[in-house]
């Protein structure tokens, strides 16, 4: 049995890199039948073609579909599609979700001499403590920076269609990443790179290309839990009044009493997973009264609650659905 790891996954082919050799490898039938999700990432035992098995990850992340990853290189364009804070604060809360640590990049510099919002970035994601870079994959600016970002570690491009992921990669490793450029009609990119794809720059340098996304939403947290994605919301929540505070218009809320400390696209950002995750719960809520119908409530007033191991099985179902989503749409 050989060990190797998966760096490309074209529909039903496995691609697996083992000591520098390459092979083309098909699920074992036993190993498909137990509908384990199988990531570009994961290291594997493989035989004769067939891979027998997927061995533990040290982390993942479901979006793009990728495991045992050192960072998320969060990349954004400063135009071509327009900056979107809200965009770039969901990607950074989804790696702060799944524990895995992020940088920002602001590609296509040499489109913008917007300064303000230059420093607009720095003044917002520097304290929070993220490496931020500006680059230009077309003009060659910024590129030791992000060579030096990317050095000894596997690092995961992550971002809309069309902001530069793929040119970047071009710009670093001289190879000839299939790029296109952004619709002119609807400002987006064209999903121009469809799979995942672990590129090795040196031994120990690792760089996955991955296809953009865009439709990130928080409809697999609980509402109580958005906080702790937000550092400089969370350090105010034990002075809450309210232990379920949601700081939206409770009473004695330390963050609303500290809202001129904090970004105001962070707290929108804030309010808008907080209303996501609130469909979350509301979808459990309802799953939870479907299952607890047979029992007599004593108190037709008391909402449902779920007992945790019922909220952890309906957890389940919708991170199933995440995947599901992610086949479906084949490619993000
Ligand atoms: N002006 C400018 N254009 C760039 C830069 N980087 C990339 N582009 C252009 O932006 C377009 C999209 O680049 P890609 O590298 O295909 O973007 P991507 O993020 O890989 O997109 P997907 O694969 O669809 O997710 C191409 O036309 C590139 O030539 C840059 O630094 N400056
Ligand atoms: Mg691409
Ligand atoms: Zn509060």
């Amino acid at each position: 049995m050989a060990e190797g790891q998966i760096y490309k996954i074209h529909s039903d082919f496995y691609y697996v890199n083992s000591n520098g050799q390459e092979f083309e490898c098909k699920l074992r039938e036993v190993l498909k039948k137990t509908k384990q999700s199988v990531f570009v990432g994961d290291f594997v035992e493989f035989n004769n073609g067939a891979i027998e098995k997927i061995l533990p990850r040290s982390n993942f992340i479901p979006r793009p579909s990728v495991a045992n990853i050192d960072r998320v290189i969060i990349i954004s364009a400063v135009k071509e599609p327009d900056l979107s804070f809200s965009q770039l604060n969901r990607y950074i809360s989804f790696a702060k979700y799944y524990g895995i640590e992020a940088v920002l990049c602001f590609n296509k510099n040499d489109l913008s001499s917007d300064d303000k919002m230059i420093e607009k970035v720095f003044s917002i994601y520097e304290p929070l403590g993220y490496d931020i870079l500006f680059t230009s994959a077309l003009e060659g600016l910024g590129l030791d920076e992000f060579k030096e970002i990317l050095e000894g570690k596997t690092s995961v491009l992550c971002g809309s269609s069309g902001v530069g992921k793929s040119s970047l990669i071009n710009a670093v490793s001289g190879l000839n990443l299939r790029t296109k450029g952004v619709s002119e009609k609807t400002q987006r990119g064209t999903h121009t790179t469809r799979h995942c794809e672990i590129i090795s720059l040196d031994n120990k340098t690792r760089i996955v290309d991955t296809p953009g996304f865009s439709n990130l939403k928080f409809d697999f947290i609980l509402p109580l839990d958005v906080d702790k994605l937000f550092p400089e919301i969370y350090k105010y929540r034990d002075k809450c009044k309210f232990q379920d505070c949601l700081h939206i218009n409770e009473t004695d809320c330390c963050v609303k009493d500290n809202l001129d400390k904090i970004d105001e696209t962070r707290y929108q950002s804030y309010l808008e997973f907080v209303e996501e995750a609130n469909s979350y719960q509301e979808k459990i809520k309802y799953q939870g009264t479907k299952t607890e119908s047979t029992h007599k409530k004593h108190n037709d007033n008391i909402a449902v609650k779920i007992s945790s191991r019922k909220r952890q099985s309906a957890r389940n179902t919708l991170r199933q659905n995440v995947y599901k989503d992610i086949e479906d749409e084949g490619i993000n």
